[in-house]
Formats: C-alpha cells, structure tokens, sequence
C-alpha cells in the first residue's frame, strides 16, 4: 500500500523528476517501553528490550525508504533519576544492541553517530558505541545518531559557555555571534535539522529534545508505545508529513 503511494507520489512530483519528500531527517522520542510492559504485567526492561527489537525493524524500514538520517532519543540527562536497576538495564543496551546489530548496519553502509555526553556513561557501553562509530565512520549511506545520554538545555548551555570563551579568548567578538555560530556550537553541528519529529504513547511535549533543532521541524504524535510501533506507523507518519506544507515562517503562493 504505502509503497505504491509513494512511487507514485516520486513519479507524480515535478513533471516526472524524482522529486520525493520523504523527510531527510526523522528524529523519534520512543516513549511508552515502561508503559508497554506494565499493561502485561512484565518488568520494564522487558519493554526496553522489546523497544530495542523495534529500533531494528526501524531503521532497517527508514534504510530501505531513503531517509538519510534517523536520530533516536535512547536516554536523557533526566533518565539518571530513575531507579538504579533500571539505569544498569538501560546502559547495557547499547552494547547489546551492536552485539547482534553493527554486522548488519556495516553490510548497510549505515553510519552510527551518537549524541550526548558519554564521558558518563559505563566503560563498556563508551568502548562498544566508540568501536561502531570507529568501523563505520566511512559509511555514507543513513546516518542513525543516537541521543544518548543527552540533554537540550545542557547542549545549549555547553554551547553559550565555548562560545563565551571565545569571546574572552579575542577569537570572537559580540557581534560575529550569528544563529550559524550558535549551531556550530551545538552538539549536532555536522546535521541537518530534522524535518518530522515522531513521539509515540501519547505524550504531547519535548522533554528537553532538540530544542534549538525543532524550531522548524513537523511534529506527529501517536498513542501506540514503541515496542508496539511499526512500519506503518512510520508510513503514516511520513504520508502525513507529505501532505503537509511547510512554510518555515513565510507564506507560501497556491
Ligand atoms: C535503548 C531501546 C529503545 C527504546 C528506548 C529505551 C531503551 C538502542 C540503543 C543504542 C544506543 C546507542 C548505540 C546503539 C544502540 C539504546 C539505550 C536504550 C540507552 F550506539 N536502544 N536503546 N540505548 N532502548
């Protein structure tokens, strides 16, 4: 269904041209794993572990649909307050996760990048994220940048102080400081900003995501938890992007 839709929506596009507007960048709060697993009675790890299988089936459907970076919000600043077992559970995931997944993200020329401050996180997570980032630092094909351990306050305001200190430094001055120098700044300086935000189970906010980078984007809520999420929540997702004009302040001629 959804593929029919959308090579015919590439061929309809522009007199013939491929012109497709499958979002360049999707950046996805997966909420709800907890939430999942209480509602059957299971531990929450048990829906962590079960939202980990769904990051497969993701990435591998964003892959195949041409979306050339997907960014995914795996742990915030604000996810240390949670009980300590779960945080054990949680820190061990990435480690797990390219155990079974980085032979499969290399054979797909998939870039792994991270986001956040690792420098908290357990040696043996920093090693396994850094070997991934290292034997895939020449793939050019997706790009899949985990927020990890990540925060949007906390990013600008690491941002405000590098660039005070060049201030005080004399390599700047007040006035040179433009939006450009301020992403530059910013821990997803090499991205694009993202085009669609997807949050799943039903919450309606940003949690301290992307902050600066959302200014713009599109955003699509859904009440299905992520270890329910599913390939066709992500057609709905990007079929409802693509029927949306963005104007990005301005007005658009009909
Ligand atoms: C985590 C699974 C997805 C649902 C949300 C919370 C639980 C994949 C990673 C990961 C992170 C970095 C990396 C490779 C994989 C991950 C955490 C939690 C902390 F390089 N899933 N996942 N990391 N969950």
């Amino acid at each position: 269904m959804f593929d029919k839709w959308f090579q015919r929506k590439k061929r309809s596009e522009k007199g013939g041209l491929t012109f497709v507007q499958v979002p360049r960048h999707i950046a996805i709060i997966m909420d709800g794993n907890g939430r999942w697993a209480k509602k059957r009675g299971l531990p929450r790890v048990a829906g962590h572990r079960e939202g980990m299988n769904t990051v497969k089936k993701i990435v591998r459907e964003a892959d195949r649909l041409g979306v050339k970076i997907l960014t995914l919000y795996a742990f915030s600043t604000e996810n240390w307050k949670r009980p300590k077992d779960e945080v054990d559970y949680l820190m061990r995931l990435p480690e797990q996760f390219l155990k079974s997944y980085l032979p499969e993200l290399i054979e797909k020329n998939v870039r792994v990048m991270v986001m956040g401050d690792e420098s908290r996180l357990p040696e043996a997570t920093q090693k396994a994220v850094n070997t991934a980032k290292e034997k895939t630092a020449n793939n050019d094909g997706m790009i899949l940048n985990f927020a990890l351990n990540y925060g949007s306050r906390k990013e600008i305001t690491d941002a405000v102080k590098g660039i005070a200190e060049k201030v005080k430094n004399g390599s700047l001055v007040p006035d040179e400081i433009t939006e450009d120098i301020i992403e530059n700044h910013l821990l997803s300086c090499h991205l694009p900003d993202p085009d669609l935000l997807i949050r799943t189970s039903g919450e309606l906010r940003l949690s301290n995501f992307m902050l600066w980078q959302l200014a713009y984007t599109e955003f699509w809520f859904t009440d299905v938890y992520w270890p329910d999420f599913n390939e066709s929540h992500l057609h709905e997702a990007i079929q409802q992007y693509c029927g949306r004009t963005r104007r990005f302040g301005g007005v658009v001629e009909s």
